[in-house]
């Protein structure tokens, strides 16, 4: 790209170590470029000012590997690490690719499988402790079903709460300095899945012994593909302080998993995630969870551009908070007159209660109020495509 990077490293930008790994191949039709090296893509990264990488245990140490070749490769990524200033910042468990995990892994039927897939996710929290990574995801890949009758769903729940409560056990007996992350997707690779969006995800850590190590990353394309609202999958861990880290992307809604470049669908709902992040401090990592494509012959122009576009939405984003036309119609649209309310509403008391009952409303007048949404979206839209 000729033009001047526009990120720097204290943008918290990540990419998943995968996401360059992606050598092209799809479920009709093979590779299109070379495979990349987990090393080899965190070196790539690295060499691009991104300030961090994720990773699953296999994308670095493939199942199977030795002791010693294992040490060797940390070794090799640390160095890497090192020498271009990339950090680990979210480790995961590949439960999914192996056909040992083609009925689940947490919430396998064979017990023998969900201690396997545990013993694999506690090796694979250990590699992430040794690289620094302060967040583990878990995204359950192959946690659901096509055949509801064959797998009762509360008993998977239950099968899911268990190992997640292993789990933070460990992290907190191993004195590790880590939340737990759980990425939802409502379908794909199974025909549905547990823990859907994010609101399942929160719903279901309120039941774990230990709600307070874990939050969620909310996936762009995973709501989309349900046809659901990104900007609102995004804002409610945002608002319940769960929130911590996001996987950036694009998706046409109600389709097969695309995993597209941030913006380059829907660049509008992409601005106002933007804006929602910035709008409220969110201080974590920002991953790109996408990947080139298939017609690409390397992935890094693909890692510059979801960069890129991440950047030119910040900018607008700028655009759109001080834009006097708007900020003067979003005031007078969230400045109603209270006058009169006081606190009555702020918190149940028999007091307050009273005087609500008391209080005259005349729901006609009150239908009058002028909104002006359709000039609000206009404006959003002309800033968005460049006008004064
Ligand atoms: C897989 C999936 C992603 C998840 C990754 C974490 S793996 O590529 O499509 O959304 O974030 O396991
Ligand atoms: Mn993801």
């Amino acid at each position: 790209m000729a033009r001047k990077a526009l990120w720097k490293r204290s943008d918290k930008f990540a990419f998943g170590a995968w996401t360059v790994m992606n050598a092209g191949g799809d479920p009709f039709g093979e590779a299109t470029r070379p495979q990349l090296s987990g090393p080899d893509a965190v070196r790539g990264l690295g060499e691009r000012d991104v300030y961090g990488f994720e990773f699953h245990d296999n994308d670095l140490v493939p199942i199977g590997t030795p002791p010693r070749r294992r040490d060797a490769i940390l070794r090799e990524v640390r160095k890497i690490m090192g020498s271009t200033g990339i950090k680990a910042t979210a480790g995961t468990t590949n439960l999914f690719s192996h056909r040992v995990f083609k009925d689940g892994a947490f919430t396998s039927h064979d017990p023998k499988v969900r201690a396997y897939a545990v013993q694999k996710a506690m090796a694979g929290i250990d590699l992430a402790a040794e690289l620094g990574a302060g967040v583990y995801i878990f995204w359950g890949g192959r946690e659901g079903a096509e055949v509801d009758v064959a797998k009762d769903p509360v008993e998977a729940l239950k099968r899911f709460r268990e190992a997640m409560n292993f789990l933070c056990a460990y992290v907190l007996d191993q004195g590790y300095k880590m939340v737990f992350s759980i990425e939802p997707k409502p379908n794909e690779p199974r025909s549905d899945m547990y823990l859907a969006t994010a609101g399942h995800a929160l719903a279901f850590i309120a039941t774990l012994d230990h709600p307070d190590m874990a939050g969620v990353n909310p996936e762009l394309a995973h709501v989309k593909m349900a046809g659901l609202n990104v900007v609102h999958e995004v804002a409610q861990p945002l608002e319940a302080g769960k929130l911590v880290d996001i996987h950036l992307n694009a998706q046409k809604p109600l389709r097969f998993d695309q995993d597209m470049s941030f913006g380059a669908d829907n660049p509008k709902e992409a601005l106002l995630v933007v804006k929602l992040l910035s709008d409220y401090g969110y201080a974590g990592t920002k991953a790109f969870d996408c990947h080139p494509y298939r017609t690409e012959a390397d992935p890094w122009d693909f890692v510059e551009r979801n960069m890129t576009a991440y950047k030119l939405l910040e900018a607008k984003v700028d655009r759109v908070n001080s834009d006097a036309r708007l900020v003067a119609m979003l005031e007078e649209l969230t400045g109603a007159d209270d006058a009169g309310l006081g606190d009555v509403l702020l918190s149940y008391s028999r007091k307050n209660a009273a005087k609500l009952r008391g209080m005259k409303f005349d729901p006609a007048k009150l239908a009058e109020r002028r909104l002006l949404y359709e000039r609000i979206d206009q404006r959003l839209t002309e800033i968005l495509l460049g006008a004064e």
